[in-house]
């Protein structure tokens, strides 16, 4: 990596701290995932970009707020990029997934929050993240209590914060509801750019996010193939990716690897052994760099097959219809669809275990990992509601509840070996 010195100190950035935390990621990246074999030759691009994320990818931010676009930060995949592309803006994913400073978070934090939230916290009181300090604006939105309750201590620390409002019921007043939140956010956007928002642009804005998700979906489906020719790590950090990558060049890439996957897929070559135990891992959100599970469930010699999780299918499934010729007929669209996501935050939500049973079955999963993070109320709530359906269409789960650190680990090996040994 070149020296991003300078860069780093203009973004406010802790080098102690930050160093720190790119020697671990640098080390856990290279035993992770330089050390897997038969990677498809197209991960050299998403290698390369983890190599660069607080490097060139960063630079490129910084040349294109120069040109004079806006970043705008988030933590969820309902704060709706089509909307942001279209205002002129770029879009970052903010979602944490590791610990960092967390006795300075803990002073501000109850103990028992989330992971993720205090990993975000701690990524700003350590000042080690270069996405949050690059924003000109972070969206924060009220699903959870913890994200929306932590928020409000949250916003005291940055000073560009907005916060949007979600409904937590699909009816047709929370419908109403939404697209009020998505129209204010709208003006936001082009208060803050002085720019109005076209019909041709929100369509451009649909057109490049629509794109990405088909490419995601496309690398989804190929995994669906025995041997599976991606391992579940990779194809994961892909679903990374997406959240940091400029979009258009992303989708590129993405297309790119999923045509070497259909040769390997004719070649009947694949990254794990045929008839390997296939896993679906179902529940929170894995943010870079939390890594540990699909880690240690493919050290067993499982492969995992697909993520029903808002970093993978929950968040990218389903397109925007975009064939409206006015501004409101395409904000309906983006709302119709935001809608359809199934985050645990809803009541009721029927959808997501339909959705698990329906991805079981497209990828021949034998059995399903329920990832809970720790004191996560809604995922974990609703994780025994999803064990008991999918046991009565005799798939196998198991429910685990873990945090970012290390030292569960040996727990979580033993369990998840275990249930690989009833999957076989
Ligand atoms: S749409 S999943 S990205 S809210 S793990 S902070 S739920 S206590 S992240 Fe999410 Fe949007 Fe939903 Fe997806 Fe709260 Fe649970 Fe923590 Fe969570």
């Amino acid at each position: 990596m070149a020296d991003y010195t300078q860069m780093w100190t203009d973004l406010g950035l802790n080098h102690d701290n930050h160093n720190a935390l790119l020697d671990n990621l640098g080390q856990a990246y290279q035993s992770i995932f330089m050390s897997q074999e038969n990677r498809p030759e197209g991960m050299s691009y998403f290698d390369f970009v983890m190599s660069e994320a607080h490097g060139l990818r960063i630079q490129e931010l910084r040349e294109e707020q120069e040109a004079g676009r806006k970043i705008i930060g988030s933590f969820c995949v309902f704060v709706p990029e089509e909307i942001i592309l279209a205002a002129g803006c770029t879009a970052v994913g903010l979602c944490a997934g590791a610990d960092f400073a967390q006795e300075e978070v803990e002073k501000v934090l109850p103990r028992n929050t989330c992971s993720l939230i205090k990993s975000f916290f701690g990524f700003k009181l350590g000042k080690v993240c270069p996405y949050m300090e690059v924003s000109d604006m972070i969206v924060g939105e009220n699903t959870c209590d913890g994200k929306k309750k932590s928020f409000e201590v949250f916003k005291e620390m940055v000073p560009n914060f907005y916060q949007m409002d979600l409904p937590q019921t699909k009816t047709p007043m929370a419908r109403h509801m939404l697209k009020q939140e998505f129209k204010s956010f709208v003006e936001k956007l082009e208060e803050m750019t002085g720019k109005s928002i076209s019909v041709e642009d929100l369509k451009q804005g649909i057109a490049t996010v629509n794109a990405k998700r088909k490419a995601l979906r496309r690398l989804s489906m190929l995994r669906a193939a025995d041997p599976a020719p991606i391992s579940g790590l990779d194809a994961l950090l892909i679903n990374q990716i997406a959240f940091l990558d400029n979009p258009i060049r992303f989708t590129e890439k993405v297309n790119a690897i999923c045509d070497e996957l259909e040769l390997l897929i004719k070649e009947t070559k694949g990254a794990k052994k045929a008839k390997a135990p296939r896993v679906l891992i179902s529940g929170c959100p894995m943010a870079i760099p939390n890594w540990k599970l699909p880690s240690i469930i493919e050290s067993t010699g499982a492969v995992i097959v697909g993520e029903e999780s808002c970093i993978g299918e929950r968040g990218q499934r389903n397109l925007t219809d975009d064939s409206a010729d006015n501004l409101d007929g395409l904000m309906n669209a983006i709302v119709d669809r935001y809608l359809k996501i199934d985050c645990a935050v809803f009541t009721p939500n029927q959808e997501r275990v339909n959705h698990i049973k329906e991805m079981s079955q497209q990828y021949n999963a034998d059995g399903v990992i329920h990832y809970g993070l720790q004191f996560c109320q809604p995922y974990i709530m609703e994780s025994f509601s999803v064990e008991k359906e999918l046991e009565k269409q005799n798939i196998s789960v198991l429910r685990l509840e873990t945090d970012y650190s290390q030292e569960d680990m040996g727990q979580l090996s033993t369990r998840v070996e275990a249930f690989v040994e009833i999957i076989k």
